[in-house]
């Protein structure tokens, strides 16, 4: 018989429950199901019980199994952590670049002149699959203590079919045995590589005709996304390759209006996006019509904090009804932060979203940006047993407390990872 975990009492269980089919938006950004004195009760790798610490107890001495218990007082009790966009899957490091800026070189200059992402590309190429899987447990490691249970990681430093291929197989490896789950995405189109200079069209065809038929074929992403932005591909160029990796199954995100507004936003609704991700300077036109279309909006205030400039208009966007879900955007040149909570910090303080709403968007509606809201996302009988127990006596504090990592434990599929802020 398998045994029950029993996570008992903790000050609060932020439950996040209720949205399985559709991310919240608007008000319902809010509503994150609070259990004071909650209790949690796991079997294998799904929860069995939610609910109040006396109603649990009668619930564990009715079950035949043996129970482990998990004291959760005085700690805040919330689903696993979603990250749902990340290029975590790279090698080498761009600290240069940051003296760069620190003098007024902007990321996409350093982009033109050779560096930046084709940097990265130069140093993932020149290594094995072993080397690239050393390299990336090191951060999935971090991301764990941080409270991470599952994150989406993009391709895109490869930039040939074959280094594609061995960043793609990378992250399948990872899933299978790092205790964070990788959801993949194809990002082929993340630059035009130096070859492909002269003649960027020749590269889109190739990542049309080669590169995603095979990535389809050897099922490792679900996702596809373009880098569609001014200087690197146009909307006409994003628009083919979405549509493409759509007709094989490959779900469509775009980066969407980080640096100008390029109508990125708006090519997100009418693809019928599962997200639109950045948009820093998305148009009015555009956030309504993702509203319409109910494209999620994933928002990545860190890298609007490490690149200097103003992040996106968070409130417009949920006001507009815009579903938003927040991301670190770990990547080596504009944001190498493997800090969940960190983002949720700076949500707050610079778009001006409430706790609630970052909690929400954290979980629920990060599960609905990577397609797996039946499965996580938030505390809710039957789901997956993914759950971190946070140090803190209420869930404002964990927004409030900047920077510090108050993450204890973490459960991932019903195994305690995390204990005491150490992997287990
Ligand atoms: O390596 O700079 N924005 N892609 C689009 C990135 C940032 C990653 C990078
Ligand atoms: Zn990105």
């Amino acid at each position: 018989m398998t045994d029950l975990l029993y996570i008992k009492k903790a000050s609060q269980v932020i439950t996040v429950s209720g949205s399985s089919e559709k991310p919240k938006s608007g008000k319902a950004m809010a509503e994150i199901g609070v259990i004071e004195n909650g209790s949690v009760v796991i079997s294998g790798d799904r929860i069995v019980y939610v609910g109040t610490d006396q109603a649990a107890e009668e619930f564990v001495n009715t079950q035949p199994e043996t129970v482990t218990l998990v004291s959760g007082e005085g700690k805040v009790l919330t689903p696993g952590l979603i990250d749902p966009h990340t290029h975590i899957v790279f090698a080498g490091s761009r600290e240069q670049e940051l003296e760069m800026r620190l003098k007024g070189a902007k990321y996409m200059d350093i982009l033109k002149a050779g560096g930046g992402i084709l940097s990265t590309t130069k140093a993932t190429r020149a290594v094995s699959e072993e080397e690239l899987i050393a390299q990336t447990i090191k951060r999935l490691n971090r991301f764990l203590l941080h409270g991470v249970t599952t994150l989406e990681a993009k391709s895109g430093y490869g930039l040939t079919l074959e280094a594609e291929l061995k960043q793609l197989r990378a992250a399948q490896k990872l899933n299978n045995i790092h205790p964070i789950d990788l959801v993949s995405t194809f990002m082929g189109a993340h630059a035009v590589p130096a070859e492909y200079k002269e003649n960027p069209d020749d590269f889109v065809q190739l990542i049309v005709e080669e590169m995603l038929p095979v990535v389809a074929q050897e099922k490792l992403a679900e996702f596809c996304d373009v880098f569609c932005e001014e200087g690197v591909f146009t909307i006409e160029q994003s628009k083919r390759i979405l549509e493409e990796g759509k007709k094989l199954g490959l779900l469509p995100k775009i980066h969407a209006d980080e640096i100008v507004s390029f109508g990125g936003a708006e090519l997100a609704a009418e693809l019928g996006a599962v997200s639109a991700d950045h948009l820093l300077r998305a148009s009015e036109q555009g956030i309504k019509a993702m509203a319409e279309k109910g494209v999620i909006a994933v928002l990545l205030p860190g890298t609007a904090f490490f690149l200097m400039t103003e992040p996106a208009n968070a409130r417009e966007m949920i006001e507009a009804g815009v579903p938003i879900a927040l991301s670190t955007d770990r990547n080596p040149g504009s944001s190498p932060t493997e800090s969940l909570p960190f983002i949720m910090n700076l949500a707050c303080l610079t778009m001006k979203m409430t706790p609630e709403e970052v909690l929400t968007a954290c979980t629920i509606n990060a599960a609905h940006a990577i397609n797996r809201a039946e499965e996580i996302g938030s505390i809710e009988v039957g789901k997956k047993a993914d759950l971190v127990l946070f140090d803190a006596v209420n869930y404002q504090t964990l927004q409030y407390n900047y920077a510090v990592n108050l993450v204890d434990t973490v459960i991932k599929s019903g195994e305690i990872v995390v204990k005491g802020g150490a992997i287990c």
